[in-house]
């Protein structure tokens, strides 16, 4: 059984999508209704992941690998030499640093917005997120990616997160040098092609 990616286009999987496009890994996709939990064959997703979320990769020998953070790394290491993850130690440790602050400090605050926009806990969840923004802002000052020369990743979950900014009405022009590189990863070919391919521009 080869393995294949079930995610959902506009979700945090999408980022797994765009990583596998680039790497050229020809993986195929099983697109995931997350109202139903319906995969786009037909089968209950619930069945496939328990977790119930996307996104998730089942392997070659069935069994099911799932965690942004686990996804992400797993594809970079089937074609190392694309340098979607760096080699050495430090590297690599910066990389988690970054998967490990997208993953909770601002993809999991989306929810209460993504919930209902207007309540009180969005509020404070978007201030939250601003002030995450606003961090990132300035790490990425002077550097063209995350981890400084290379795109990596990290650079696919956080463009994800920041394509979700406009649903969320924050807004990113609040922030020059991310706004910036938002605008910079949207035209990257890469990027691009795996956005086109979902029909998503
Ligand atoms: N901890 C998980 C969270 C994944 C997650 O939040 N997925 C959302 C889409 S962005 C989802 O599938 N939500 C639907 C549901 O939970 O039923 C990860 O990072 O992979």
């Amino acid at each position: 059984m080869a393995p294949k990616l079930f995610y959902t286009p506009t979700s945090c999987g999408a980022a797994s999508f765009i990583v596998a496009h680039a790497l050229g890994l020809g993986i195929p996709c099983e697109t995931v209704d997350l109202k139903t939990h319906k995969t786009d064959r037909g089968a209950d997703y619930t069945a496939i992941n328990p977790k119930g979320y996307v996104p998730a990769i089942e392997l070659d020998d069935g069994s099911l690998l799932t965690e942004n953070v686990a996804l992400l790394p797993f594809l970079a290491r089937q074609k190392p030499e694309a340098g979607l993850a760096p080699h050495d130690d430090l590297g690599w440790a910066r990389l988690m640093e970054w998967l490990g602050y997208i993953t909770t400090e601002l993809h999991k605050s989306f929810g209460p917005i993504f919930h209902d926009k207007d309540s009180e806990a969005s509020a404070e969840a978007r201030a939250n997120i601003e002030k995450r923004l606003g961090f990132v802002d300035h790490a990425l000052d002077g550097k063209n990616f995350l981890l400084g020369a290379r795109f990596s990743i990290a650079d696919a979950y956080l463009f994800v997160m920041l394509t979700w900014c406009p649903k969320a009405d924050i807004d990113l022009t609040k922030f020059p040098t991310l706004n910036a590189y938002r605008d910079k990863l949207a035209n990257r070919p890469s990027v691009k092609a795996a956005m086109q391919a979902e029909g998503l521009i």
